[in-house]
């Protein structure tokens, strides 16, 4: 059946079905289109599958005009799980969020495991791409394959691929990022390491499907503590009246043995504030608790909240009290120039201060309105409002900002991104500096 199966690979004639067409499912449909193989997208959410389907990307890093190539060269979006049949590798890139008290959430993984599993015929290659803790493959996801009554490694084959799509990166795609690879038995490592040679430079197999599940958790959580590191080091310079930005730029003139990580208003995204739970979470089941994910979760989470002390001591040292003070939030995306406001940190910010404020609003040039607990904001226009109000704080660098119009029309700025760097003026603050009278 491998070998088949692995014929098939190598004479480009498989099909693929990719299960979950977000920011991570999407590029991937590309990429496969892109390599000359027939692939089909399935998503459960029919709004998604309509909007793909009339050529209206819902991903920012797959543009309309690449979507509507795809369309042209026979990628389709379809809401029916029935088609994976036709397919003889079905990549599955579904979310793996957390529960408000911050526990794995698998309902997703677990539904595509159970659409798969009712579906499944010999000879498939599935991989699994979505984030989650060591064991969830062999544990969760493969009973829910072989409730088939397949074989894996002998009638189907699985494997781990983590992702390593990283949003707005215009240097790194999924054609040149090599793929870590963890197949639950030989026979699949071989089938997954053939067919991923048709798409990515290069492989990094691995033992084992946890090795991959750990890899890819290791990745995140190396961002997780090094972003809440500068973060508190930020709380740190302004204490002691330091640049945590000039230390930075410094510490980044080492050659070796160090990477610039920056502070911010908090950690945003679908990935970096989130799987490090998962291994925490995985972790206490074998008695073992990593102080260090659970003190950057603190860190990183309280950082919304020190932005709106910035705030509040800035309007008093002008005399404004909060109450009557007029504010505008400058970028509320999580990271810039992604149109993405997942767990952005720019949503705590406003629900922190919205009740305490006189008027709060918010401009994006990429996102049109936010609603924020029982409210609805729409992006205002920025020149007009400017002039309006008491504090503008930029929380998401946009690279299309015009920081020098922002910081000679509002009075007052809080500049928590470095975005206005290299302008000095009196009315500029920072997070990471001291705030002086
Ligand atoms: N952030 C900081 N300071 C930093 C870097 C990031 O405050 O020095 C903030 C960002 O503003 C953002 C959050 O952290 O709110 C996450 O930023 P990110 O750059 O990690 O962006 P993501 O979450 O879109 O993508 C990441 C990938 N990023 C990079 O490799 C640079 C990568 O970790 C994963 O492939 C991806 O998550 C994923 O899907 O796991």
């Amino acid at each position: 059946m491998c070998d088949e199966l692995l014929k098939k690979i190598a004479a480009k004639e498989v099909a693929v079905s990719i299960i979950g067409l977000g920011y991570v499912g999407l590029p991937l449909a590309s990429a496969i289109v892109r390599a000359g193989i027939t692939t089909i997208g399935i998503d459960i959410d029919e709004v998604r599958v309509r909007m793909i389907n009339e050529g209206r990307s819902p991903v920012s890093d797959v543009p309309d005009e690449e979507l509507k190539g795809l369309l042209k060269r026979g990628f389709l979006a379809s809401g029916d799980y029935d088609r994976i049949k036709e397919t003889d590798v079905i990549i599955v890139c579904v979310p793996t969020p957390v529960t408000r008290s911050k526990d794995p959430d698998l309902t997703y993984l677990i539904g595509a495991g159970q659409g798969i599993g009712a579906r499944l015929r010999r000879g498939q290659l599935v991989i699994l791409k979505s984030t989650t803790f060591p064991q969830t493959t062999e544990g969760v996801f493969l009973p829910l394959l072989e409730k088939s009554g397949l074989k894996v490694g002998k009638d189907f084959f699985l494997a781990f691929c983590p992702e390593r799509v990283d949003p707005g990166n215009r240097r790194f795609n999924i054609e040149n990022t090599p793929i870590v690879i963890g197949g639950v038995t030989d026979n699949c490592q071989k089938a997954a390491v053939a067919f991923y040679k048709l798409i990515v430079p290069a492989v990094h197999p691995v033992s084992s499907p946890q090795a991959a599940e750990m890899t890819k958790l290791l990745e995140n959580v190396f961002r997780n503590v090094n972003i809440a590191l500068v973060n508190e080091l930020a709380i740190l310079c302004e204490r002691m009246g330091l640049d945590i930005w000039e230390v930075i730029e410094a510490a980044s003139t080492k050659p070796f043995g160090f990477m610039p990580f920056y502070p911010g208003p908090g950690v945003g995204g679908h990935c970096i504030p989130i799987d490090p739970y998962y291994l925490s979470w995985k972790a206490r089941e074998f008695d073992y608790h990593i102080g260090f994910i659970e003190l950057a979760a603190r860190i990183n989470e309280n950082m919304p909240y020190h932005v709106a002390q910035l705030i509040t001591e800035i309007l008093g040292k002008r005399g404004i009290g909060l109450k009557k003070a007029k504010v505008l939030i400058v970028g509320v995306t999580f990271k810039p120039d992604v149109a993405d406001t997942r767990h952005s940190p720019a949503l705590k910010l406003i629900e922190i201060i919205q009740d305490k404020v006189g008027w709060l609003g918010f401009h994006d040039p990429l996102i049109g309105e936010v609603i924020v607990g029982r409210r609805r904001y729409r992006s205002v226009d920025l020149e007009q409002t400017l002039k309006e109000i008491d504090l503008a704080v930029i929380i998401t660098n946009h690279s299309q900002l015009d920081y020098e119009r922002v910081v000679s029309e509002a009075p007052l700025v809080l500049d928590t991104r470095n975005g206005c760097k290299g302008i000095t003026a009196e009315n500029v603050f920072s997070l990471g500096r001291p705030i002086l009278d």
